[in-house]
C-alpha cells in the first residue's frame, strides 16, 4: 500500500474527538494533555509528527512519552522528545498543533503532505521513534494509536513500556549518541540504574546519610522504579536506608490522590496517608518521578517545606563551593534560572548572597532548560520540584582534565565529575535529584533543619482557579502581568498595593483546565488574604466574556 493509503486507514481506527465549542487541541507547557478519552486520536497524530520530526532530523531517534504526570487518574497526555533528550524545539509545538487538528482523516493525510513538503523531508530515508508510558491503565489504548501511526509511517519503533518520563528522556539520548564520543549511557532501562547508581557512589565517597528518608511516590511509576533502582546501589559501599510509601499502581484510581510533590507543594502539607512521622526525613516525587518535594514535620513547629526554590539554591551554593575549592571559579559562569512562582526570599539569597545571577522565564522547563544551556553551569527549578542542573561539556572536560594541585582540590573536581553522571542532564529527575540532595547533605552535614536555615521564606500561597474560558487570560514579562483580558492586571496591581511585600500574579495552566494564582506577602494572612482578593479579580473576569 502506497503511504498516504497506510497512514489514512490506519487514522480511520483511531478518529480524533471533536472538542466542545469548537476549541482547538494545543500543544501545551507538556504536550498534549487533558481527559484520556480524548486522547486517542491526538496520540496517533503526534507517532506521525514524531516519525517525520525523525526524518528531518537524519534519522535520529525521537522519544513519545505517554504520561498526565501530577494530573489526576482520568486524565493522560502525549510529548514529543528531541534527540537529546530535550523537550520538542517550540517552532514544532504549532506544528504538532496543525496536525492533530485537522477534521478529517483525508485533511490530516494533506497536512502531513504539505509538512513533508515544506520541510523537505526526505520519505526514504529511515525513521525511528521510541516511547513510553506511565502506570495510567489508559495508556495502553494511547500506545497502539501511537504505534499504528508509526507503523503506518514506514517508522522503526522501540516500545520500553512503563517509565518515568525522565527514564524515557535518558533512553532518547542514550540512544542517539550510542556509540560517539558523547554516549549519555547504556541504552536500557538497566543502564540508566547503573550508570546513576555508580555515580552516586562516587559523589558519596565515604561520607554518611544520616537516618531513614522516607519517599512517597504519589501511587505512580516512581514507586517500582525506586524500588528497582535501589537494586543497584552496593551495600558495602553506601548505606542509604529508604523507605517507600505511597507506591500503590494497582489501584489506578489513587495515583497522585492526597499525595506526592503537586500535592505537598500546592497544600502545603504532608500526605495524611501514610501517618507524618515527626522528624522523618521525607520527601515526595509526582506521578512520573520528574519533581521532587522535601520536608518533614517539626516535633514543635508543624510542617516545613523544601521546595524547588530550596533544591536550585542548595545545589548553586554547593556546586559554587565546589568549583572554588577545584579552582575553576575563574572559568565557570554559574546561572540559576527559576520562574515568577519562585519565593522571593530564594531569589533575594542567590542573587546576593550566593552573588549568581539569576534568570526569570515563563512556566514550563523547556524554558528554563533552554536559558540554563547559556551558562557553564545552569542550575533550574521551578518552584513546584521540576529541575535539574546542566553542565557543559566544557566544564565537564574541566572536572576531568584539570590536573589537581592539592587533595582538596581533588575531591572537589573527583565530586564534580561524579555529580556530572549522576544529575539528569536531559531534564528534572525526581529520583537524580534525590539522590543529589542525599549526596549534598551528606558532604555537608546537613539536617532539613539546618538546610531550611538558609534563608526564609515570604509566606505564599498558589491557588487553581476553575473558569468557564482559561484562554482568556494571556500574560507577558514573563507572566508576571496579564496582557489579558483589558482591566484584570490593573485590580490585581490595586491589591498587591495594600500589603507590604507583596507580590501576585495569575496565569493560564498549560496542563489542567484552570488559571492558576500566585500570591506572597510579609504575613501569612496577608498572603491568604491577596491570594484571595485576586481569585475573585479572576472569577469575574473569567465568567464575564
Ligand atoms: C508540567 C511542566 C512543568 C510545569 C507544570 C505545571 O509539569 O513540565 O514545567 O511547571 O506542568 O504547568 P502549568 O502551570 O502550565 O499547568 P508536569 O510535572 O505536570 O509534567
Amino acid at each position: 500500500m502506497a503511504h498516504n493509503d497506510k497512514i489514512l486507514a490506519a487514522s480511520q481506527k483511531h478518529p480524533l474527538v471533536p472538542l466542545e465549542r469548537g476549541q482547538l487541541y494545543k500543544y501545551g507547557t507538556a504536550g498534549f494533555r487533558m481527559r484520556a478519552d480524548l486522547l486517542e486520536g491526538v496520540a496517533f497524530r503526534v507517532g506521525l509528527l514524531a516519525a517525520l520530526r525523525s526524518r528531518k532530523l537524519n534519522s535520529q531517534a525521537i522519544g513519545v512519552m505517554i504520561t498526565a504526570s501530577h494530573n489526576p487518574a482520568v486524565d493522560n497526555g502525549v510529548k514529543i522528545v528531541d534527540p537529546m533528550g530535550e523537550m520538542l524545539e517550540q517552532d514544532w509545538e504549532r506544528l504538532a498543533t496543525a496536525l492533530v487538528n485537522c477534521p478529517t482523516h483525508e485533511d490530516l493525510v494533506e497536512v502531513y503532505n504539505k509538512l513533508v513538503a515544506e520541510l523537505k523531508i526526505d520519505l526514504t530515508i529511515p525513521a525511528k521513534v521510541i516511547y513510553g508510558r506511565d502506570t495510567r491503565p489508559s495508556g495502553h489504548t494511547l500506545v497502539t494509536a501511537l504505534a499504528d501511526a508509526l507503523v503506518a509511517a514506514d517508522t522503526e519503533y522501540v516500545d520500553y513500556k512503563i517509565l518515568t518520563t525522565p527514564q524515557l528522556h535518558y533512553l532518547v539520548r542514550a540512544t542517539n549518541t550510542e556509540g560517539t564520543p558523547s554516549s549519555y549511557g547504556k541504552v536500557s532501562e538497566v543502564g540508566y540504574y547503573e550508570k546513576i547508581a555508580s555515580a552516586f557512589v562516587r559523589a558519596m565517597k565515604g561520607r554518611k546519610i544520616d537516618g531513614t528518608l522516607t519517599v512517597d511516590c504519589a501511587n505512580g511509576v516512581g514507586g517500582p522504579k525506586l524500588h528497582e533502582f535501589l537494586k543497584y546501589i552496593p551495600k558495602d559501599k553506601v548505606a542509604f536506608d529508604v523507605k517507600v510509601v505511597n507506591d500503590d499502581v494497582l489501584r489506578p484510581e489513587v495515583l497522585n490522590l492526597d499525595c506526592g510533590a503537586d500535592f505537598v507543594k500546592t497544600k502545603q502539607r504532608a500526605p495524611p496517608i501514610p501517618k507524618p512521622q515527626p522528624g522523618a526525613r521525607t520527601c515526595s516525587f509526582d506521578g512520573d518521578a520528574d519533581r521532587l518535594i522535601y520536608y518533614w514535620v517539626d516535633p514543635q513547629t508543624g510542617f516545613f517545606m523544601l521546595d524547588g526554590d530550596r533544591i536550585s539554591s542548595l545545589a548553586a551554593s554547593f556546586i559554587g563551593d565546589l568549583i572554588e575549592s577545584a579552582g575553576l571559579k575563574d572559568d565557570m559562569r554559574i546561572g540559576v534560572v527559576q520562574t515568577a512562582y519562585a519565593n522571593g526570599a530564594s531569589t533575594n539569597y542567590i542573587s546576593q548572597h550566593l552573588k549568581l545571577k539569576v534568570i526569570c522565564t515563563p512556566t514550563g522547563v523547556k524554558h528554563l532548560h533552554h536559558v540554563a544551556q547559556g551558562f557553564d553551569i545552569g542550575v533550574y527549578f521551578e518552584a513546584n520540584g521540576h529541575g535539574t542542573v546542566l553542565f557543559s561539556p566544557d566544564a565537564l572536560n574541566a572536572f576531568r582534565d584539570t590536573k589537581p594541585q592539592s587533595p582538596a582540590q581533588k575531591d572537589a573536581l573527583d565530586t564534580l565529575a561524579a555529580l556530572g553522571d549522576l544529575i539528569n542532564q536531559t531534564v528534572g529527575d525526581a529520583l537524580s535529584d534525590m539522590l543529589m540532595v542525599e549526596v549534598i547533605l551528606a558532604h555537608k552535614n546537613w539536617t532539613l533543619r539546618d538546610w531550611a536555615m538558609t534563608y526564609t521564606d515570604l509566606p505564599n500561597r498558589l491557588v487553581r482557579v476553575e473558569v468557564a474560558d482559561k484562554d482568556l487570560f494571556e500574560t507577558t514579562d514573563a507572566e508576571r502581568r496579564l496582557s489579558k483580558p483589558s482591566g484584570a492586571q490593573e485590580e490585581i496591581d490595586e491589591a498587591v498595593k495594600k500589603y507590604k511585600d507583596a507580590r501576585s500574579f495569575a496565569r493560564a495552566s498549560g496542563t489542567e483546565n484552570a488559571c492558576r494564582v500566585y500570591a506572597e506577602a510579609a504575613t501569612r494572612s496577608e498572603a491568604n488574604e491577596l491570594a484571595d482578593r485576586v481569585v475573585r479579580v479572576i472569577e469575574r473576569y473569567g465568567s464575564s466574556q
